[in-house]
């Protein structure tokens, strides 16, 4: 079982997704791509999508449900368009759905949107997170019950046009042999809804101890990160963007530093690739998209899975996306 290749659902086109167990089911909050006939740009203007759908498999071998429309641009008052990658946390029996998508001025900001069902219908709050800014986020519930936030993303992301600490539409990524720009990360409050202090840049450090240079493509951060804890370390997960790797940096530290380890995954069909890793039933899940499904159209992918595997060592088992 559970070796899984195929699109998970085919009725509509799902990306970016984060995958989570919730009372031994498997929930998948993914993006969804709509028809565009537009140019793709570095702006990532092809990516238009205005709603989220939720995924929901009873199993690992079970059908995969989707269960409608969870929340429309239509009922967020701070967004103007582009809906992208979102990722959901569970405290106290309600569920958190965090979003990225473009305020009225064109920013990429985090949203955060509140249910009782993993489900949905999720309710938004009526700004934007304070002091939020680019895309993907991924939320990460540790063992103590302190939970983080880590996000960013470049080009269409805009992470580049905030090095100052605030908004610069010139700004651009260092020069290739300064450290890389960095993913970001922050602690939530408890109400779940606000960041505790602000974003700290994290580190990822070579087998030297140095940050990576932002030259460095087939290693540096570019976007879509993911946060798990395996065998008591912290693997922070993302993806190269411009070498279209997914790769993995460990620490003992939720917030950082972490130290460059290897890649999870080759590149797939497509442009984009963003992933989870979930645990279930004592095995270990890479969730991920491509674009085999729609011969390669960069805003039509569909979301799959893969088994992942460790060695003794803690490391993990590179995957090409189309050998089993
Ligand atoms: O789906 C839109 C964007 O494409 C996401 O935010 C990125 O991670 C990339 O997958």
């Amino acid at each position: 079982m559970a070796e899984q290749k195929k699109p998970l659902v085919t009725n509509i086109f799902t990306a970016d997704p984060s995958a989570h167990v919730f009372n031994d089911r498997i929930y998948v909050y993914p993006s969804h791509d709509l028809p565009h006939d537009g140019e793709d740009n570095d702006e990532g203007d092809e990516y238009r999508m205005e709603d989220y759908h939720i995924l929901s498999m009873e199993n690992l071998d079970a059908e995969c449900v989707d269960n409608g429309e969870a929340l429309h641009m239509r009922d967020v008052p701070w967004v103007s368009k582009q809906m992208w990658a979102p990722d959901v946390a569970y405290k106290d029996g309600k569920y958190y759905l965090y979003f990225p998508a473009r305020d009225k001025d064109g920013i990429f900001r985090i949203g955060v949107a509140e249910s009782e069902s993993p489900v949905g219908p999720f309710k938004a709050e009526s700004d934007y997170m304070k002091g939020s800014y680019s895309i993907d986020p991924a939320v990460f519930v540790d063992d103590d019950g302190r939970v983080y936030m880590y996000n960013g993303g470049l080009w269409g992301g805009q992470l580049e046009k905030w090095k100052t600490g605030s908004f610069d539409p010139e700004g651009g990524e260092n020069a290739k042999d300064e450290p890389e720009v960095g993913p970001l990360v922050v602690e939530l409050a408890d109400n779940m809804k606000e960041m505790k202090g602000s974003y700290e840049h994290i580190k990822i450090l070579d087998e030297n101890g140095e940050e990576l240079r932002a030259g460095d493509e087939d290693r540096r951060y570019f976007e879509g990160p993911w946060m798990h804890k395996y065998n008591g370390k912290y693997y922070f997960s993302y993806s190269t963007g411009t070498t279209h790797y997914l790769v993995y940096a460990t620490g003992d530290s939720p917030m950082g530093p972490f130290t460059y380890q290897g890649r999870i995954m080759e590149p797939v069909i497509g442009w984009t690739t963003h992933h989870s890793i979930i645990e279930y039933h004592g095995k270990w899940y890479l969730f991920y998209h491509d674009c085999e499904l729609s011969g390669g159209i960069n805003h039509r992918r569909t979301v799959k899975y893969r088994e992942l595997k460790y060695r003794e060592d803690g490391s993990i088992i590179t995957i090409d996306p189309y050998k089993d």
